[in-house]
């Protein structure tokens, strides 16, 4: 059976107090042997305190976001480098509000992504259609169009590492979601593009679901055969709902 994850998106959310009792909260309910894995994707300020935290849990931490440079003279960027300095162990890359907000191009995703695994970080590749592409029937060509360089970048070894989730950018932060049955359906559509490239990959690699993810919509999103767990954001903040979901992906 595929590895299923749950991993909490805080976005801009949190504060040294906040988080203290969030992380405590995670890391309490959860156990080296669970069935599904947790992680925590923080601002990079507070990666050192996600370590601090949660070493030792079970429970994987990163960042939402790393430089495609390697180092050197990128005002105000990070690069994985640094990350794996706090032992990240996952990194969101693509989410649509850096392709959105900061304009990071299909290609500048993948090199992201790149730079995350040549790092021995799993990068959380993100990929997802807005309303407008969703109302004009055009999902499976764009979600094809943003694999595409992924699948050039990448060889199989490191494509392995990739952990794909799907956000319909109109489903982020609006409580609408598709139903299950339709997500499940993008979601097998990934996973035949994915055995485009490699039937062993297909199989193996996760395609977790994000967008407006509560503990009431968690379970039957889950279910459904080719979803393996979720990018949890708003929920996430708070580790009792964020648990919850969780349990879910059980
Ligand atoms: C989608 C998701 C987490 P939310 O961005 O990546 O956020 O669960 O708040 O819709």
């Amino acid at each position: 059976m595929r590895q299923h994850w749950v991993i909490g998106n805080w976005k801009m959310n949190g504060g040294l107090a906040a988080n203290q009792t969030l992380l405590a909260g995670v890391r309490a309910a959860a156990g080296p042997a669970a069935p599904v894995r947790l992680g925590v994707c923080a601002p990079f300020p507070y990666l050192l305190q996600c370590q601090q935290a949660l070493d030792g849990s079970g429970v994987v931490w990163g960042a939402q976001d790393l430089s495609a440079e390697i180092g050197g003279a990128f005002t105000g960027e990070v690069c994985g480098a640094m990350l794996t300095d706090f032992d990240c162990g996952i990194v969101i890359v693509g989410h649509s509000e850096r392709r959105l907000y900061h304009g990071e191009s299909e290609v500048r995703v993948a090199e992201k992504a790149l730079r995350a695994v040549e790092n021995g970080i799993r990068p959380v590749f993100c990929i997802g259609e807005t309303q407008d592409q969703h109302d004009a029937g055009e999902t499976e060509a764009v979600l094809a169009r943003q694999l595409m360089p992924l699948f050039a970048l990448l060889n199989e070894t490191r494509l392995a590492m990739v952990i794909v989730a799907y956000e319909p950018v109109w489903a982020i932060g609006t409580g609408k979601t598709p139903t299950p049955e339709d997500a499940q359906a993008v979601h097998r559509f990934i996973r035949a593009r994915l055995a485009d490239h490699s039937a062993a990959l297909a199989e193996a690699l996760p395609v977790i679901y994000g967008g407006s993810v509560k503990s009431g919509n968690a379970a039957s999103l889950f279910a459904q055969p080719d979803i393996d767990g979720g990018l949890i954001g708003g929920a996430s903040l708070d580790a009792g709902e964020f648990l919850a979901i969780a349990k879910a992906a059980h």
